[in-house]
């Protein structure tokens, strides 16, 4: 039995030896140290990219990438449908570098195209990175009143960039303008292209200015990259129908009470003066003969009385 019991236990013995001494011999110096995960949004020129877009990040001053897709505009971000990403820290055990250390630099790239975004590598650590590549453009949306009324729909609707000869159009629709919850289409000014010298779209601080059906509003903004701005516009347009003469009247109504005013002073002052050089007239002209007339009055008096006196004494 005891016999038995050696014969077995020694193989056992045995492969305990071999196994601890293994474990021994071939575990690292260190344990395999913890990747660095990465996630985020990623746009293109502004809008959530597409899905399946490649998504690179490399260390910076290496030749070593990692790639993964972009999935409803994020990449990384598995709450949000895209895979989960990391680099994986260097394996100590090999010479070459072949992962991520403390404190290098990550660069991240979409579709091939290196973004602005840079970050730190630390081991066990998640990091959120958002990417964004190609110029971002400003969204506009607003109400668009004609003369305070609700525009009709396919009014165009321009803004351009102030000193410049820009412009970027769309239409009203439901009296409003890029405002798509309300119907009408979405609408931007594009970001400026920096790699292309001339300016072709805007950079954050351009003065924008908006038209309506070619009239110039009074209402203006500032592009910014990247953000949704509400703009109400307000035209008020000279009417040209029939009931356009009402409206022309009455939106000038002081102007006729002042005309009117004026022809009432003028004239007053006219018949004054011409009443004053008629009297002037009569007292240069007429006097003379009034002399006369008093001359003659009397001398009628004079005769009455003298056949009134016979008369008198019959
Ligand atoms: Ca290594
Ligand atoms: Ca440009």
């Amino acid at each position: 039995m005891s016999y038995m019991i050696e014969k077995k236990a020694l193989p056992l013995a045995l492969i305990i030896v071999a196994l601890a001494s293994l474990l021994i011999l071939g575990a690292p110096a260190q344990p395999p140290m913890p990747p660095c995960w990465f996630y985020g949004t990623v746009s293109v020129e502004g809008s959530p990219a597409q899905d399946n877009l490649n998504i690179t990040v490399a260390i910076g001053g290496t030749n070593l990438t990692w790639a993964t897709k972009t999935r409803n505009g994020t990449y990384g971000w598995t709450a949000m449908g895209s895979s989960s990403f990391y680099i994986p820290s260097d394996d100590p055990t090999t010479p070459n570098k072949d992962g991520g250390a403390n404190g290098d630099i990550i660069e991240f790239y979409v579709d091939g195209v290196k973004t602005n975004a840079t970050e730190i590598f630390e081991h066990l650590s998640l990091k959120r990175v958002d990417l964004a590549v190609g110029p971002a453009p400003c969204w506009f949306y607003g109400n668009v009143s004609v003369d305070g009324l609700p525009a009709q729909d396919n009014l165009n609707i321009t803004a351009v960039i102030r000193g410049t000869n820009l412009n970027w159009e769309t239409v009203t629709k439901n009296g409003t303008y890029g405002w798509t919850a309300m119907g009408s289409s979405s609408f931007y000014i594009p970001g400026d292209n920096l790699t292309s010298p001339n300016k072709d779209g805007g950079v954050d601080g351009d003065m924008v200015d908006f038209y309506v059906s070619g009239a110039k509003t009074n209402q203006s903004t500032v592009f910014e990259a990247s953000s949704s701005k509400r703009v109400d516009l307000a035209v008020d347009f000279t009417p040209k129908d029939e009931d356009n003469g009402g409206n022309w009247l009455t939106s000038n109504l002081y102007l006729w009470f002042a005309a009117v005013g004026i022809i009432i002073v003028v004239s007053a002052v006219l018949w004054i003066h011409r009443k004053g050089y008629r009297i002037k007239v009569l007292k240069n002209k007429e006097a003379p003969n009034l002399t006369h007339a008093l001359q003659f009055l009397k001398l009628s008096q004079t005769t009455s009385s003298s056949i009134a006196t016979p008369s008198n004494r019959t």
